[in-house]
């Protein structure tokens, strides 16, 4: 197994990886990404896994044994841009060497295994997160995703075939395994978790507007400038998260016309928030906004806000969690719960029964190039998900 895994994420290491940066620009639909699916399909067919595709792009490979109702592991390839290693292939590469440490044990499986690529699991070029595992469990329609569009006004539709999803037809259960995307395991001394829950979450796009003037001539007293409205607005996320003890963040930003000289006609920042209730989620958006929107008229600018995506809060099963948690050796692997969204939320809000297995981050970052796993803690991640695969298959 061990050459396995190494062999198969060397492949991928060098695909998509900036020079700069050591970050990984792997976009859905560009050639880096369509690079690790050829990849992917490749893998699949030379370990004689059955592959299957949908209209999206979401691909199933399946290990046809048994019968009844299959047992399906993945994760995604696409990347945030300048993204971690470890944040989606992880997950896809540690199922083809749990399959292929299953054979090694001469399991047969007493129902089908199947291994998953969702696409545009990060939302980053479409904007709307878990694309591709919404359109494939129907959480999204074929009509709403068709008209999203990318930074460049190219519609999803014109980049895939489209249409529904029978993809998941076959599916009874559902086991993901991700780098974790925090330190909870590393305070712990665990190399592998299990997930209880994935916190609400959205994305809001705040479009301020103002006038556009110029930067010398222009009274300050005769402006409405969108900047002021938009760093009061950041600030005020920031200041609401940590007294509410949740999370929000400006991480993209778009100024028009974007002139040094120029007093901005508009700014869009994306606001991302994550809570721990729905309610609280509700809460610091409209916090964030009324803030926003007091300071917008003060200033004679305008404030909407859009969401963009959204993701309600989600428990995973706590017995299948606590079946796949118990009984490894000295103890039972934690059962800890994400901020992060995953593929396999959207499955779980599906009423598909789904379980997470997270391998130890020793930093603790990701969606960065410091997204890091041990080659000793991505082995037990591997074992981990076939003993669980054995578990569910079994
Ligand atoms: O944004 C997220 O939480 C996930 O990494 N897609
Ligand atoms: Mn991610
Ligand atoms: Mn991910």
């Amino acid at each position: 197994m061990p050459d396995d895994f190494e062999r198969m994420w060397s492949d991928l290491a060098p695909i998509g990886r900036s020079t700069e940066s050591g970050g990984y620009f792997r976009q859905p639909f560009t050639g880096a990404e369509r690079e690790l699916d050829a990849w992917f399909r490749e893998q699949a067919t030379a370990r004689g896994l059955r592959v299957e595709t949908d209209e999206i792009g979401n691909v199933v490979a399946w290990w046809d044994a048994g019968s009844g109702a299959g047992v399906l592991t993945g994760s995604h390839l696409d990347s945030v841009l300048d993204g971690g290693a470890y944040d989606g292939p992880l997950g896809v590469v540690s199922a083809l060497a749990a399959v292929d440490e299953l054979r090694q044990r001469g399991f047969v499986p007493a129902r089908p295994i199947g291994v998953s690529v969702f696409v545009e699991e990060e939302g980053s070029r479409f904007g709307l997160a878990c694309l591709g595992s919404r359109l494939a469990t129907g959480a999204v329609s074929w009509d709403v995703a068709r008209e999203l569009r990318d930074r460049d006004g190219r519609a999803f539709a014109d980049v895939v075939a489209g249409g529904a999803s029978t993809l998941l037809d076959g599916v009874g259960t559902f086991v993901e395994l991700h780098v974790e995307q925090g330190r909870d395991l590393v305070d712990r001394g665990a190399a592998v978790g299990v997930a209880s829950e994935i916190w609400p979450h959205g994305r809001y796009r705040f479009d301020f507007t103002g006038e556009a003037n110029h930067a010398g001539a222009t009274r300050m007293e005769d402006r409405a400038d969108p900047m002021l409205a938009y760093a009061t607005t950041a600030l005020a996320a920031d200041e609401q998260a940590r007294l509410a003890g949740q999370r929000a963040t400006f991480g993209r930003l778009e100024v028009a016309p974007n002139g040094t000289n120029a007093v901005p006609s508009r700014v869009t920042g994306w606001l991302d928030a994550r809570c721990s209730s729905d309610d609280a989620l509700a809460e610091l958006v409209a916090e964030v906004t009324r803030h926003g929107t007091e300071r917008a008229s003060r200033d004679g600018t305008a404030l909407s806000v859009t969401p963009e995506s959204v993701s309600g809060a989600v428990a995973f099963s706590s017995d299948l969690a606590a079946a796949i948690a118990a009984d490894h050796g000295d103890r039972d692997w934690p059962i800890i719960p994400t901020a992060a969204g995953h593929d396999a939320g959207i499955l779980s809000a599906a009423g598909v029964p789904t379980a997470m297995l997270f391998v130890r981050n020793p930093t603790g970052v990701s969606h960065s190039p410091a997204e890091s796993a041990t080659v000793p803690d991505c082995h037990a991640g591997v074992t981990a998900l076939a003993d669980t695969l054995e578990r569910l298959a079994g």
